[in-house]
């Protein structure tokens, strides 16, 4: 399997998270995209590559243009504001709440900050920006590979994307590197896509992005969010709306699950994505779900992940990995490649 590999994605590089009212060390670090690309290596699992040229204006198809253009400039706004402001980085105090307006967009940077943000867990830097564009642009040239005939591809990036929608960011993410793979094998010719999110964290801005749309059908399998991130979304309820009504499939699971109840929630994610006809796969690959991972509450172990590639190929469709969460950054790779291992042997 190939591997599309962000090799700008170490400029993003997260100082501090806001947690139980301190300011901690980001989770989300470079060197988790490092350690699973040595073991990729040392698996010799196959070609490790540079995206292909990108067009930017394919991100408008997922997000919203008022957001893009925020986030490409919000950088440079900050440091304008106080050239000191470029020894910290930008993480958000104040949010619209319900009732409040949205529409009519502040002009202060602080206060547009939290209009496109929705927690203080997902700190902005000079790198930032560049980091992610570079990755959505993974996760389509992974697309590209696999609408050329590949079987799979894997797109090896960081910062994350589940979490940040049409007009958001959070969660660690920024732009929507799963959504774009989808959107791309949509017109790359896919009737029906399928988005398959295994992470430990429900997708909220995957899910949203497609909520109301037929052709992208999204399924995830994460901690129930009465007691995890994102903490607002992801209920078993939440079907879709108007012609996407279906096409939203959430299987929520307590703390503490164990390989063989995730794996039946597998089975029945995967009968979804059958039954709706899918042509292609994209896969939000996150292995937070591991019994080690500092911040998940699910008990997986590093042999499980070679039966769940097993199982995904299984589905029989060509298939995008895209990667996402995972803190437990010692076994990380083996995690992650025992994933994309499963999938070509059972091949
Ligand atoms: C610890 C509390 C956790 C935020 C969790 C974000 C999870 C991100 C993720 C992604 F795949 F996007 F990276 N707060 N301070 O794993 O879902
Ligand atoms: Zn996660």
């Amino acid at each position: 399997m190939r591997t599309i590999l962000n090799d700008r994605h170490s400029r993003h590089r997260g100082r501090f998270e806001m947690f139980r009212g301190e300011l901690v060390p980001c989770f989300e670090k470079p060197d988790r995209v490092d350690h699973v690309l040595a073991e990729l290596q040392r698996r010799a699992l196959g070609p490790v590559e540079a995206p292909d040229a990108f067009d930017e204006a394919l991100l408008a198809k997922v997000h919203n243009a008022r957001y893009l253009a925020f986030l490409a400039g919000a950088w440079d706004e900050w440091v304008a504001l106080d050239p000191a402001n470029a020894q910290h980085n930008v993480l958000p105090s104040y949010w619209p709440a319900p009732g409040m307006r949205r529409d009519v967009v502040p002009e202060r940077f602080a206060a547009r900050l939290g209009l496109y943000c929705f927690d203080a867990g997902s700190p902005l830097m000079a790198g930032t920006w560049d980091a992610a564009r570079h990755g959505a642009a993974c996760a389509w040239t992974a697309a590209q590979r696999v609408l050329a005939g590949e079987r799979a591809a894997f797109a090896l990036t960081r910062p994350p994307g589940h979490h940040a929608g049409a007009d958001f960011f959070g969660g660690y993410c920024f732009l929507n590197n799963a959504a774009v793979a989808a959107q791309a094998l949509r017109d790359g010719g896919a009737a029906r896509v399928a988005v398959l999110d295994i992470d430990y964290h429900h997708g909220n801005g995957t899910q949203a992005i497609f909520y109301a749309r037929s052709d992208v059908h999204v399924a995830s399998l994460h901690g129930d969010p009465r007691n995890d991130y994102p903490y607002y979304l992801g209920h078993a309820d939440e079907r879709g709306e108007g012609a996407g009504l279906g096409f939203n499939h959430n299987l929520p699971l307590p703390r503490g699950t164990e390989f063989d109840a995730w794996q039946g929630a597998l089975a029945e994610a995967l009968a979804g994505i059958a039954a709706v006809g899918a042509q292609a796969l994209v896969v939000s690959l996150g292995v937070d779900t591991f019994e080690g991972d500092p911040i998940s509450g699910f008990v997986l172990r590093s042999a499980d992940y070679l039966r769940v590639g097993e199982q995904i190929a299984r589905a029989g469709l060509p298939t995008v990995f895209v990667f996402e969460g995972g803190y437990a950054v010692a076994e990380i790779g083996v995690n992650a490649v025992n994933v994309l291992e499963g999938f070509v042997q059972a091949d």
